[in-house]
């Protein structure tokens, strides 16, 4: 733990810079009269320009050697790590004694000898075999300081051989793995067979040569895959959603042209390393190592769902599924007797067999899952996914479909036989359409029974509904595009009445009647709190369905109506556990209702400022924390829309029965194009204490203002205490600095709300306090997004950067302005004069 409280990461970009080192020339020992340098002996290096990698002979220890000297290797290892070995060149002919040596010949290749010290005879174990070309002159040798050793022809000319080609375990950024479409080399890395055994083990790691490229691991003499990563989607490989946390940390990139296809990634930060280590096991680990913690941190490596095929064919890995094994919906087990015994190989199958000839047409989708093998599929990386379910609908044997592409989604895979290798994921995955009997359809939804299954069936769409909802969706993009433009001209109270007929059509409208008596006219007794810019109530429908009801004041000035729009609109798109569900909304006369499910415990910061905090046991929080990043990541990324909360507090999660954490209020709520990044707004609204600093002052927002807040938030639910703090008083307490000097000295404890005494998990503190001050970083840039953030939450071993401490912070926000009963406040920027924040 003694690493993460080292001092933050210096903020130097740019990727390795390839520099040439040490050389072994053959002319300069051309005095020798043999055209070769004597290159290295055993026990000389040659160490590359900026001391990162060594290239010597190593010796490995175990039973296995049968001579004195073990068994002796020429190798590339880490001048900082020496025993992280990366490249072995003699890897299947090790050397017996310590008469090795390697020498570059005039040809250009380089060799490993040995000379028997009896008979004086000099056997070759090892060549580069690069005695290409005849015009090559006065060759050099380099260690490069990616860990390339290279061959080039005098003054670092034509490239006559590199070690980055014959790959040995483990893949170091610049390293390709794929292969040569023309001339069918490949470039792949096979493992040890043993950790202190370099010769060639079980197990390679590749691109395959099929249409879609799936990456994977196997072994080398049956071709069995063990772990599949799935194809290139456009952003990371399909099965390895993790990858996505890796922004800001590597480069990943896939080429794939006429004439090759490989893929290879970057370290992006100086002085940071990583590789990708093929275990003798068949295990994947990607590993860091920074000079602030100088020692390797593993990042990620593969879980039992990864494991292929874990759960048969049509069976689906969960980790949260203590079985880790379920069917398809539609699917059942094939055998129940050894589904039962918990062996999953015999898979599932369809209930019912499909009637595709009499318009069985059905698809259920599937979202967040890691897409099955594409190995039997048909691709097409060029048409859109519309065009691809029409493919899959004209051809009774088609199964399932899905696009290749995501984000934007493009290109099409069609299965026409077993869906092999999915797991379920956390919010990262993809969506697959599968085709299913309509009573499948139908039943699944109903059915009870469906729900103790935890795959998350987002809805379920008919073919007419798809086509209605996308027609629905584009009308609805057009028209939120017109309101984003009336939005800017915010003091104007003008709106668009077509806008309104357009959108009322799609969202369930209540009588007031109805509302007013579920409320019982409204009455105080209902009252159950106070959003922005209105009261809420608690209403029972005669049905007995509770709902809570919000009722907007001040609708006749232009934001009043306007933020009714804005969060009826917006929430009418959303579905997910952490968010509260919206029922529909009510406008007759003055009146402008929203109406949503009721939750029944209330808000959090009732509970996590109140004297109850104590109910909240350090797992109950760590899962509110969790809940509330999968819907917020679920409103940034994961939804067909990108939405900004704008007003992410306490105040606005609410739980449910078993304390499950759901966001409320839109009203603030902004969407963004699928690719905008910032928006800026005059008009500031948002509440003290949760506010990031360019929000504040420039009115700048993001979702890394929406991170910002999450972090308060986080930070809020580990202490119990408030962030908020007023220089007019003197009264408050600055939670950010508090919590960034407590973490720096290590003394994790103090900051902990008292109420949590025991049961509770130190190092799981310590990363979720540094996470908390990771997200509320000064600069948005600095901060990580929300997919960044859940990966860090979930995953013990992950890669965590160190924070800055935060500067803004000792500003006191309330000089803004006054706020509302809600808390919130409301200024237009350039009323600031900004000189106030410089003081400080
Ligand atoms: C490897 O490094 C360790 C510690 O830095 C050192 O004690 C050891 O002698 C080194 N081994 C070799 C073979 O250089
Ligand atoms: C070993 O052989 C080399 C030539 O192959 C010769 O130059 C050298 O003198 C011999 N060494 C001994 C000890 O015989
Ligand atoms: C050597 O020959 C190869 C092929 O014949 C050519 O591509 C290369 O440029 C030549 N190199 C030099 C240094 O002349
Ligand atoms: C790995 O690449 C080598 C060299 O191109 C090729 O000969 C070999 O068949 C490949 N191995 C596997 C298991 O794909
Ligand atoms: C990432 O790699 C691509 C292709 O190699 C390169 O064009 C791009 O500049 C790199 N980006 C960064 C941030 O290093
Ligand atoms: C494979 O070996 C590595 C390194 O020893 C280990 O960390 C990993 O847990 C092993 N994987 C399996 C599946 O046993
Ligand atoms: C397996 O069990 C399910 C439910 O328990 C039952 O409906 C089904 O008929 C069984 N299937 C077979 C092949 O026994
Ligand atoms: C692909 O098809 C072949 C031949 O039908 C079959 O043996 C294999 O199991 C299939 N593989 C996958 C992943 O579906
Ligand atoms: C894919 O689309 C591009 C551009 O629209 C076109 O040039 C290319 O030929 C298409 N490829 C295939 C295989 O249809
Ligand atoms: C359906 O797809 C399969 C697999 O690609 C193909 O063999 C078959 O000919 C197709 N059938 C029709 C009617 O297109
Ligand atoms: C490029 C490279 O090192 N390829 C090796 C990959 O593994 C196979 C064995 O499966 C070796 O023969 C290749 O030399």
């Amino acid at each position: 733990m003694t690493w993460m409280s080292s001092c933050s990461l210096p903020a130097l970009s740019l990727a390795l810079i390839l520099l040439v080192s040490s050389k072994i020339n053959p002319t300069q020992a051309a005095k020798d009269s043999i055209n070769q340098i004597q290159g290295i002996k055993e026990g000389e290096t040659l160490v590359s320009k900026n001391n990162i990698y060594v290239l010597g002979f190593f010796q490995t220890s175990g039973k296995k050697s049968s001579t004195k000297f073990g068994r002796r290797y020429l190798g590339i290892w880490y001048k900082f790590s020496n025993d992280t070995v990366v490249w072995v060149a003699n890897r299947q002919n090790p050397i017996t004694d310590t008469s090795s040596l390697l020498s570059l010949g005039s040809n250009g290749e380089l060799m490993v000898e040995q000379t028997d010290e009896a008979s004086n005879i000099t056997t070759t174990v090892w060549s580069s075999n690069s005695r290409r070309y005849s015009n090559i002159t006065n060759p050099i040798a380099s260690l490069l300081d990616s860990g390339n050793l290279v061959i080039t022809s005098e003054g670092g000319g034509d490239l006559i051989w590199q070690s980055f080609d014959y790959p040995t375990d483990t893949l170091l950024p610049g390293m390709k793995l794929g292969f040569d479409k023309v001339s069918g080399k490949q470039w792949n890395n096979t493992s040890w067979s043993q950790e202190n055994d370099p010769s060639i083990g079980e197990f390679v790691f590749k691109i395959m040569a099929t249409e879609s490229h799936e990456n994977v691991v196997a072994k080398i003499k049956t071709n069995e895959i063990t772990y599949r990563g799935g194809t290139w989607n456009g952003h990371r490989l399909s099965g390895n959603p993790g990858m996505s946390t890796y922004n800001g940390i590597l480069n990943l990139s896939f080429i794939d042209n006429q004439n090759i296809v490989f893929y290879t990634y970057q370290t992006i930060k100086k002085n940071e390393y990583s590789r990708l280590k093929l275990f003798p096991n068949g295990s994947l680990m990607r590993s860091f190592w920074t000079v602030d913690v100088p020692r390797w941190i593993t990042y990620w490596t593969q879980d039992t769902c990864d494991t292929y095929s874990r759960c048969g064919p049509n069976g689906i890995c969960n980790l949260k599924n203590d079985i880790f094994c379920d069917c398809f919906p539609g699917y059942r087990p094939k055998s129940n007797n050894s589904w039962i015994n918990r062996d999953y190989s015999q898979g599932c199958v369809m209930k019912k067999k499909l009637n595709c000839v009499n318009g069985e047409n059905n698809f259920l989708f599937i979202e967040n899952i890691k897409i099955p093998n594409t190995i039997n599929s048909s691709i097409d990386r060029n048409i859109t996914l519309d065009a691809c379910k029409i493919r899959c609908l004209n051809n009774c044997s088609c199964l399932a479909y899905a696009s290749f592409y995501i984000l934007p989604n493009k290109g099409c895979i069609l299965w026409f036989g077993d869906l092999i290798d999915t797991k379920t994921l956390d919010g990262n995955g993809q969506k697959i359409y599968l085709r299913l009997p309509s009573s499948e359809i139908l039943t699944d939804h109903s059915n009870g029974q469906h729900k103790k299954r935890k795959i998350v069936i987002i809805a379920i769409i008919v073919l007419g509904l798809i086509v209605l909802s996308y027609v629905g969706i584009s009308l609805w993009n057009k028209k939120m595009k017109v309101r984003e433009v009336l939005g800017t001209l915010e003091s104007s109270n003008d709106y668009n009445r077509d806008d309104i007929g357009n959108w009322k059509e799609k969202i369930t409208l209540f009588d007031l009647s109805v509302i007013s008596q579920a409320t019982n006219n409204f009455s105080t007794s209902n009252k159950i709190g106070e959003g922005g810019f209105g009261l809420v109530y608690k209403g029972t429908l005669l049905n007995g369905k509770e709902i809570a009801v919000k009722k907007l004041s001040n609708v006749n000035s232009g934001h009043g109506l306007n933020d009714f729009m804005n969060e009826a609109m917006l929430i009418q798109q959303l579905r997910h556990r952490n968010l509260v569900r919206f029922l529909g909304c009510c406008m007759e006369g003055e009146e402008r209702l929203l109406i949503y499910e009721f939750v029944p415990n209330k808000s959090l910061d009732i509970i996590i400022f109140g004297e109850n905090k104590h109910v909240l046991d350090w797992k109950m929080r760590v899962e509110i924390i969790i809940g509330i990043a999968r819907g917020l990541l679920y409103l940034h990324q994961d939804s067909a829309l990108r939405i900004i909360h704008r007003d992410l507090k306490a105040g606005n999660i609410l739980l449910d029965e078993v304390m499950n954490p759901k966001i409320t209020d839109f009203g603030t709520a902004r969407l963004f194009e699928s690719n905008q990044v910032e928006g800026n707004t005059r008009r500031v609204i948002g509440t003290p204490g949760y506010m990031s600093p360019e929000y504040i002052t420039n009115g700048n927002f993001s979702m890394k203002s929406d991170v910002f807040s999450f972090g308060i938030l986080l930070l809020e639910i580990i202490t119990g205490k408030r962030n908020r703090v007023s220089y007019k008083t003197g009264l408050g307490f600055n939670l950010l600095d508090q919590c960034w000097t407590i973490w720096k000295d290590g003394n994790i404890l103090e900051l902990v709300d008292e109420s949590l005494h025991c049961l509770l998990s130190t190092s799981q503190v310590f990363r979720f306090v540094k996470i908390g001050l990771l997200c509320v970083q000064d600069l948005a840039i600095d901060r990580p997004l929300m997919s960044n953030v859940l990966f860090m939450l979930s995953n013990e071993n992950s890669h965590i950067p160190d924070p800055k401490r935060s500067r803004f912070w000792s500003v006191d926000q309330d000089i803004y302005g006054p706020s509302t009963s809600s808390g919130q406040i409301s200024y237009i920027v350039s009323d600031l004069n900004f000189t106030k924040l410089d003081a400080r």
